[in-house]
């Protein structure tokens, strides 16, 4: 088995800021650490609306601190997101998240992203083969 911490994430690769600024994503577990899904601590900036689309991956979100919402863009649902709130986008949903206050977030992506991915203008990230 294995340790590691947040603390000693911050300052490396495994430490990802969106180009625009909106959040700030801690990567406990990638794909090379072959526990066939990737562990995040991601960091929702309070203000900021993002775009997402994970056309190639499943994505579940598990709030523990701070305020925000989710919206479906096909049937345009909003979900209000607060500490000990998950949503489970099992149906590659594209949608709008929105930070009313900055939300910590404990983010599972299944297959495992890699690390090296940024966010393409459609909101997802590519396929990791
Ligand atoms: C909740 C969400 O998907 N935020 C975008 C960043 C993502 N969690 C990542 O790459 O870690």
């Amino acid at each position: 088995m294995f340790v590691r911490s947040i603390e000693e994430i911050k300052g490396t690769s495994r430490e990802v800021f969106a180009e625009n600024k909106n959040w700030v994503s801690r990567r406990l577990l990638l794909k090379n650490d072959g526990m066939g899904f990737s562990f995040h601590e991601t960091i929702i900036f309070a203000g900021t609306e993002t775009h997402i689309w994970y056309k190639n991956h499943l994505e579940a979100v598990y709030c523990v601190e701070g305020e925000g919402e989710v919206e479906t863009i096909a049937d345009g649902k909003i979900y209000h997101i607060l500490p000990g709130t998950l949503y489970a986008l099992n149906e590659h949903d594209e949608h709008y998240l929105r930070a009313k206050q900055d939300m910590r977030l404990l983010c599972v992506f299944n297959p495992p992203v890699t690390g090296r991915e940024v966010h393409q203008a459609d909101g997802s990230y590519p396929a990791c083969d």
